[in-house]
């Protein structure tokens, strides 16, 4: 595969293009990798930037809807938006795959948008590449704006948060007074609250626990890369299409305060930092995974249970052989 080429149709905007290259980093073929390290390189020097939106919320928060109506919303503005969907393969099932499908129908044949689904079976790990990675890819297409959705389990959320330069929390109306069971920590990362399904008779419902949301976001510490008045929450319905240029407007806000105040740049340098640690991890992980490392500890655990050697040396020795492996680009597999 000549990379020049894919790089060249890639920066104008070949949706083709696009599609093979997010298969090409998707891809565990050792060969494979090292194209797509080269690429991501290669089209990490052209600079171009989306704005990423993380969207997290629990299954039938209706994030599927939003993004069909806030995507349609944008393309119609004029803006190129690419939807990626972080799901670990256990947080997804089958039904809702094919729900995507007609939820997102007019989104998936609208010129201006491209969407890819998450594909199945993967540990977090090689998501978080692949998605990163992915929207990499798209940025270098000339999108505009990047949306990732995750499904609201585990890890996946700070993974995401980690991708976005805004993360949205989409919530639904809770039926009685108290918050919804959303983690703290959860809380701590949302840039803006977005209260879905704002419309008929779970209205008021959805004003009341915009209303709690708000104030319990008050109640937070403030965070260095906020102006006043954010994190927010507001009222919105996919379904409706209400509410959504109004979040755009807060959304367009908080990203241009972050860029004048170049929070913007440093966030996404602590990012680039933080994915950098976690390759490193993941590599030595992975160099364990090899046919010769597993001989060889087993070898060292052997010494280590007879009393040969002790569990701090075997580890040393062990830890040096794996440095020398990944160090020669013992590439863990993507998937
Ligand atoms: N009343 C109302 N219903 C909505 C709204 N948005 C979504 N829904 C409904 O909520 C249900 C779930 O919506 P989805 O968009 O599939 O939700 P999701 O978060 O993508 O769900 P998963 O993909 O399963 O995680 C569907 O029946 C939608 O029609 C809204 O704004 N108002
Ligand atoms: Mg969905």
């Amino acid at each position: 595969m000549d990379i020049e080429e894919l790089a060249g149709k890639l920066a104008a905007g070949d949706r083709r293009a696009l599609a093979r290259a997010i298969t090409l980093v998707e891809s565990r073929r050792p060969d494979h990798r090292e194209t797509a390290t080269a690429l991501l390189q290669r089209l990490a020097q052209q600079g171009r930037q989306a704005l990423r939106l993380g969207l997290s919320g629990t299954p039938g928060v209706g994030k599927s809807t939003f993004i069909e109506s806030f995507g349609m919303m944008l393309t119609g503005q004029g803006l190129r938006v690419a939807v990626l969907a972080v799901d670990p393969s256990s947080a997804r099932s089958g039904g809702s795959i094919l729900g995507d499908k007609t939820r997102m129908e007019r989104l998936s044949r609208d010129p201006g948008a491209f969407i890819r689904p998450s594909p199945s079976q993967s540990q977090l790990g090689g998501v978080a590449r692949r998605t990163r990675e992915a929207v990499a890819l798209c940025e270098a297409a000339g999108f505009d704006v990047v949306l990732i959705e995750t499904v609201g389990v585990g890890q996946s959320e700070t993974m995401v948060a980690q991708l976005s330069d805004l993360f949205l929390l989409l919530l639904a109306p809770a039926g009685g007074d108290e918050l919804q069971g959303v983690k703290r920590g959860i809380m701590e990362m949302a840039d803006l609250i977005l209260v879905n399904k704002a419309d008929g008779d779970l209205k008021p419902a959805a004003m009341r626990t915009c209303a709690d949301y708000a104030g319990a976001l008050r109640l937070l510490r403030r965070r260095p890369q906020d102006p006043e008045g954010f994190p927010k929450a507001m009222c919105v319905s996919a379904l409706e299409e209400a509410g959504l240029e109004a979040a755009w407007n807060e959304m367009r806000a908080l990203a241009d305060w972050r860029r004048e105040a170049g929070v913007f740049a440093a966030v996404r340098a602590q990012q680039a930092r933080f994915w950098f640690a976690e390759e490193v991890r993941q590599g030595l992980l992975a160099a364990l995974e090899t046919g010769a490392a597993k001989l060889r500890m087993e070898a060292l655990a052997g010494q280590v249970a007879e009393g040969r050697m002790t569990p701090a040396l075997a580890a040393r020795e062990m830890l040096a052989l794996l440095g020398a492996e990944a160090g020669q680009g013992a590439l863990p597999p993507s998937g």
